[in-house]
């Protein structure tokens, strides 16, 4: 099978990630758990070492050579993020350690102070946990109510209900782009349009979808958008709650420190202006200066040749995986809707045993719920087996896959 599909060069882009470059169990390690977190580009790994060999220091405090830099890059990295994403402003980019952390700013800052007992919040079955517990913290506070926009039988969202669902009581829709446990990539067009109809908020998980597409949060047309960076080429413990201006105004602090305030008395404190009002104390600066550079790495690669070799990728996988006998695929069918993310079961072999079997053969998938137990209640299963795709995976890296299922296969032949 050819690797380059039109000008994208998956070998050569693999050869720039040094972890894929290994053995594991004897075998050229085949990486497929992308979903869960990406590997590392050199250029990515050079810029945090540069950091600290170089640049370390606390920003926004000293007056001193390294604070400088670091506080210049830090916030460059802010305005990176803001263009990556199609931010108006960088004062709506709000660091923070990820998607989980981001959903629970909002949640605590601007539902608590919006929220009461007769208000609802929509969510969908679909989602990862982490788009769902903190809005049930939320509701046992304020005792508003959720509401859920449920599946089909294959995971897409069934929106035929969806201006019942969200009417006059709902004050915030809350909802993933792509699914991280059956690839489903939601319309969220119509969602947005109706939140917008009855005043309410829209804010959109963009976990899975941010490194694999261009994102303008301008043209979507939500209040919030949430990503991680560890899912996109940047390093752990560091991701980006965009809000609107206006509405970020209106928030209470998140968390109270240093850095985020502008004047403390004894018994009451102004705070700092935005983006500083909720990013207390010391922040993951290297962190930050570091994902602002794997953005320029995929960008440089450019989304539109990602998209595409992804996508080819997905075609191959699912034709070749079809083919394996006792194989169930969970998810859309339809391959324009769905991304490169592949939940299955083998035929009565337990995913688990699936997983080790591929382990032992260098191929690292996932095995569980995925944080996301409402799917598996749906699919009527507890765990599933999912391989899930980067830009750096190749058609050898299918291959490879499908022919540890047939191994699996042959181990459990009766
Ligand atoms: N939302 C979605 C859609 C996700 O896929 C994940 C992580 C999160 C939120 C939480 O992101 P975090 O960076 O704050 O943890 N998804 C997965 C996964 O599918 N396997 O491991 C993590």
């Amino acid at each position: 099978m050819l690797e380059n599909s039109g000008l994208f060069d998956s070998k050569a882009i693999k050869a720039q990630f040094p972890t894929l470059s290994q053995v594991v169990s004897g075998k050229s390690l085949v990486y497929l758990d992308n979903a869960a977190t990406s590997q590392k580009p050199l250029c990515v790994i050079e810029a945090l070492e540069n950091y600290y060999r170089n640049n370390n220091s606390n920003v926004h405090r000293g007056m001193h050579e390294l604070s400088r830099r670091a506080t210049e890059a830090y916030e460059s990295a802010r305005n990176r993020m803001a263009l990556f994403i199609g931010a108006e402003s960088s004062e709506e980019i709000i660091w923070t350690r990820g998607t989980t952390e981001g959903i629970n700013l909002v949640a605590n800052s601007w539902g608590t102070q919006n929220l009461s007992a007769n208000d609802e919040i929509l969510l969908t079955t679909m989602e990862h946990h982490s788009n769902i517990v903190p809005w049930q913290l939320l509701a046992e506070r304020t005792g508003a109510t959720i509401r859920y926009i449920e599946m089909d039988a294959e995971g897409h969202l069934d929106l035929t209900n969806l201006e019942e669902l969200c009417g006059k009581r709902t004050k915030i829709v809350a909802c993933t782009q792509v699914s991280n446990s059956l690839g489903t990539i939601n319309p969220l067009e119509p969602i947005i349009s109706q939140a917008r109809s009855v005043g309410a908020l829209v804010l959109v998980d963009g976990a899975q979808a941010v490194p694999h597409q261009a994102i303008d949060v301008g043209r979507m047309d939500c209040d919030f958008y949430v990503f991680s960076g560890h899912k996109m080429c940047g390093p752990t413990g560091i991701g980006v709650l965009w809000g609107r201006k206006e509405i970020l105004d209106k928030m209470p602090p998140y968390q109270g420190g240093g850095e985020m305030i502008k004047l403390v008395q004894r018994n009451r404190s102004t705070w700092a202006d935005l983006p500083h009002k909720f990013e207390a104390g010391t922040p993951n600066i290297a962190g930050a200066i570091v994902l602002a550079r794997a953005a320029d790495f995929l960008e440089e690669i450019g989304f539109d040749a990602v998209k595409e070799h992804e996508r080819n990728l997905l075609a191959y996988a699912l034709e070749q995986l079809g083919a394996v006998e006792g194989i169930k695929i969970f998810g859309p069918s339809d391959q324009t809707l769905r991304s490169s993310v592949i939940s299955f079961h083998l035929g009565d072999i337990h995913p688990l045993d699936v997983s080790t079997i591929l382990d032992a053969e260098g191929i690292a998938i996932r095995v569980g719920h995925h944080c996301a137990q409402l799917v598996m209640q749906h699919l009527g299963v507890t765990v599933t087996a999912r391989a899930s795709f980067y830009l750096y995976n190749t058609y050898g890296d299918v291959d490879r896959l499908v022919s540890g299922l047939h191994s699996a296969n042959n181990i459990f032949a009766p």
